[in-house]
């Protein structure tokens, strides 16, 4: 491709001082809350040069005001399982800011779930939602509950138990929810019904609902498709196309889903999928019959990616991720901190040239040094994954003007959105012939967040 250098971006000494002294304050104040710091630190990097040379945003202290949440919310979620025994989950909402919009995020559902983790996510979807072009403030929630091997019903109480609490706290022009890890369709649906029963209204208080009760068209495919939509933009910047390109995927839920039906569209071929149990290995590229088990397995019979590995007889690797594997593109889809350093590196030395982040932070920040030092294209994912919250908001438009869009329609709507996102990372990332998506992305999400909150005085 020959377009990009080869070497990290450096920040100037002052800048650097400015960084190190504005991160030992947001880690005093949030000890213990790793990932929230590792997601700040990384926009921070990007935006404290660039209020150096726009000060009224360093003397308002809008970076200060936007790592504080405006709120959050923990409670108790008591349920019953199948035995008559009594089950108690901890539940989170962390409303961000609204500066631009009501509080819009998903729900995460996974054992692992705690405060850092979702004001990591709250923070990351505030500029992402900001880059969407949309109106949505950023947020986000969820429980230690862990859905696996639970039964229809008990998934259906603990959710009728978290919305009776989470009813209080949200609304369709306050904060809406949506799906995350954990939570899909049948989670959406439960939530829903409880909330409708508790207020005694219809409203597009959730997304990521069913098409028979007010969901939009293309949101289940949203995420995946964003994704490839975001990496075909950047290949095509680039001089370069998606075309005939073998591609990795991590994860096998929502968005790794997706993205491997968007990949096949456009003539890629997906080589690998995988669960927290292991990784599966397709040499000649999985095929449209492949990705509907998938589907069936992992959304309606819940099933572990080693029965799809022992279906078709492909070979499977327990306890390993797929970054060994060699490839063009590389699309992490499962969760936080998937790819460290060492991965990063096995990657680039097997010829990745394009990384293109579907999950939430997937890759460490030393994994982003060594993209950023090999000079490859990597989307990050506030900008790569805006997809599913961009078509959660056309659903929340689709809500309040009582009409629904055809697939075309939504279709068209999110690939313009994503090209918009690529463009704006272009216009605020370009030094040279260098294009570095995460500067781009974090100052043009920032931006519209900074101006709203300078309009509206003390918030
Ligand atoms: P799903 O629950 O549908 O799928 C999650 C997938 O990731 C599963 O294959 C799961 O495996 C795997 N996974 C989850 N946690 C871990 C872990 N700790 N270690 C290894 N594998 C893990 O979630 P989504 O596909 O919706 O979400 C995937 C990522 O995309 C997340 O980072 C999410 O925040 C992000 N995202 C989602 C959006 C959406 O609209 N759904 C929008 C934007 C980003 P297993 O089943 O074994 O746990
Ligand atoms: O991380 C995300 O952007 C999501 N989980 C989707 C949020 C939404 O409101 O659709």
């Amino acid at each position: 491709m020959g377009t990009a250098t080869a070497s990290a971006p450096r920040i100037s000494k002052s800048n650097e001082r400015a960084l190190q002294k504005f991160m030992e304050y947001v880690a005093k104040r949030n000890q213990g809350e790793p990932e929230f710091l590792q997601a700040v630190q990384e926009v921070a990097a990007s935006i404290i040069p660039f209020i150096a040379k726009n000060p009224r945003f360093r003397d308002a202290k809008i970076l200060e005001r936007m790592v504080e949440p405006e709120r959050a919310f923990i409670f108790r979620v008591p349920w019953i399982d199948d035995k008559g025994n009594f089950q108690i989950n901890r539940g989170y909402r962390i409303q961000m800011n609204s500066a631009i919009g009501p509080y819009k995020g998903g729900i995460r559902l996974h054992p692992s779930v705690n405060i850092s983790i979702l004001k990591f996510l709250a923070f990351e979807q505030v500029f992402k939602n900001s880059l969407t072009t949309l109106p949505m403030g950023g947020g986000k929630g969820g429980s230690d509950f862990d859905p696996k091997g639970k039964s229809d019903n008990e998934v259906m109480r603990f959710c009728q138990s978290f919305m009776t609490e989470l009813s209080k706290y949200i609304g369709p022009n306050i904060d809406v929810p949506a799906g995350d890890i954990g939570t899909g369709g049948r989670e959406i649906g439960y939530m829903f019904g409880q909330y409708k029963r508790l207020k005694n209204e219809w409203s597009g208080v959730l997304t990521g609902k069913a098409l028979t009760y007010g969901g939009s068209l293309i949101r289940p495919e949203a995420t995946g498709y964003g994704s490839v939509y975001f990496a075909q933009a950047m290949l095509n910047h680039h001089k370069t196309s998606i075309e005939g390109k073998t591609a990795i995927v991590s994860g096998s839920g929502n968005v790794a889903q997706y993205t491997i039906e968007k990949l096949l569209h456009l003539g890629a071929k997906p080589v690998t999928c995988s669960d927290s149990g292991g990784y599966v290995y397709i040499k000649d590229g999985i095929d449209f019959q492949q990705l509907e088990y998938i589907k069936d397995l992992k959304n309606n019979r819940r099933g572990r990616i080693s029965e799809f590995a022992k279906e078709f007889n492909l070979p499977y690797f327990p306890a390993e991720k797929p970054w060994s594997v060699p490839c063009d593109l590389a699309f992490p889809s499962a969760t936080q901190n998937e790819i460290n350093e060492k991965d990063a590196k096995i990657l680039i030395k097997n010829g990745c040239f394009c990384v293109t982040e579907g999950a939430n932070m997937p890759s460490t920040a030393d994994a982003i040094d060594v993209y950023q030092s090999a000079g490859i294209l990597y989307g990050p994912g506030k900008a790569a994954n805006a997809g599913g919250v961009a078509v959660s908001g056309l659903e929340m438009s689709q809500n309040s003007i009582r009409y629904s869009w055809t697939k075309e329609e939504v279709d068209e709507k999110l690939h313009n959105i994503m090209n918009t996102i690529h463009e704006k990372c272009v216009t605020y990332g370009t030094k040279g012939k260098r294009v570095n998506y995460v500067k781009g992305a974090n100052i043009a999400g920032f931006i519209k967040v900074a101006e709203a909150m300078m309009a509206q005085g003390l918030v």
